[in-house]
């Protein structure tokens, strides 16, 4: 019988794992303590270049339990934030009543044919957790397109352009009803208002897989000369509760239904302290990827443990020699069969 290709993350020494992710130094770069007003928390940035600088927006969370976004702003992506004093994007619940118990986790999207970008975030509503989705050109205002998806869904990226005609949204729902496990679903639509052609895209495993049961993207699809590279989270369960962690899938440029290689293994996961310690412990959750076309250098800004931002960066040559020689899914173990 014909071996296997496994394809694993190790070091030549084959005692240590090669990591594909570097942390910087200054980890945590953005804590509450940064912040211009009280916050319980911030984490799980959005990122996009604006006006040549990089440009964060940060859920922060109050005391209720309530998040709002906030922009922070620096030269070098790294240092030396400027923060807004006050919220930048707050829930507007008596004209959106879907964002009634707070707006969570947005992901930009630069869309070159609206000269805008896109915000996708979760809005918490009195029925669960959905996506919205709003407009921006400059980050002061912005032109909501109030929910775009139905609870409860979260986890929703926008592609930077029309493919064969119509948007894509990936997104995932959590069915009621289902074989157990949360996947991550694709959509499409001709005015990114009202979606239809559902189907799922990347599905959880089972077992004892990494990323069993419940999966969801991370960061905006990166448009690269192999294909879209996405990053996506597994979320294991244990006895001592659930861990997030992140790992690479690659569709086809041309048709991003297509999925043509996913990692078997996890390529990032909580180590650190900032990782392991905070309001939601073993929690890395990346919501923007920055990538640096020159330098081919991707800068990777995620909140860690519900608590605090944290960057960590990666070559975008390096994600994709790690992934062409990953395995094309088979579907092994999936309700894709
Ligand atoms: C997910 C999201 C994230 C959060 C993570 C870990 O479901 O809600 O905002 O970081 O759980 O708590």
């Amino acid at each position: 019988m014909a071996k296997k290709f496994v394809t694993r993350l190790v070091g030549p020494d084959k005692q240590s794992y090669r990591e594909l992710f570097k942390r910087a130094s200054e980890n945590p770069i953005l804590t509450a303590k940064n912040w211009p007003y009280a916050a319980n928390s911030v984490f799980n940035p959005a990122a996009t270049i604006y006006n040549g600088k990089v440009l964060l927006l940060a859920r922060v969370e109050d005391r209720r339990g309530f998040s709002h976004l906030t922009k922070a702003v620096s030269d070098d992506g790294v240092s030396n934030w400027f923060i807004d004093d006050m919220p930048t994007l707050e829930p507007d619940p008596e004209n959106y009543p879907e964002e009634k118990w707070g707006i969570e986790d947005p992901r930009i999207t630069w869309v070159e044919e609206l000269g805008k970008y896109a915000v996708v975030y979760t809005a918490f509503s009195e029925g669960g957790p959905m996506v919205a989705m709003a407009l921006t050109e400059d980050f002061e205002t912005f032109e909501r397109l109030g929910p775009v998806m139905p609870p409860e869904d979260k986890d929703a990226v926008l592609f930077p352009k029309r493919i064969n005609g119509k948007w894509l949204l990936i997104h995932r729902p959590i069915p009621a009803y289902s074989e157990p496990g949360a996947h991550i679903w694709i959509s499409m639509s001709e005015d990114l208002k009202f979606w239809g052609e559902h189907q799922i895209l990347i599905n959880a495993r089972k077992g004892g897989w990494w990323d069993a049961n419940k999966v969801g993207i991370n960061t905006p699809p990166l448009e690269t000369d192999e294909g879209w590279l996405i990053l996506y989270h597994g979320v294991r369960q244990t006895a001592a509760g659930a861990i997030y962690r992140l790992g690479l899938a690659l569709l086809d440029l041309e048709n991003p239904l297509k999925v043509l290689r996913r990692s078997d293994e996890w390529v990032f996961g909580p180590q650190e302290i900032y990782e392991r310690e905070g309001d939601v412990h073993d929690v890395v959750f990346p919501c923007g990827w920055i990538h640096d076309k020159a330098t081919g250098e991707i800068k990777m800004y995620y909140g860690a443990a519900d608590t605090c931002i944290a960057l960590a960066t990666t070559n975008v040559s390096d994600l994709l020699d790690y992934i062409m020689k990953c395995p094309e899914p088979n579907h092994e173990n999936s309700i894709l069969k």
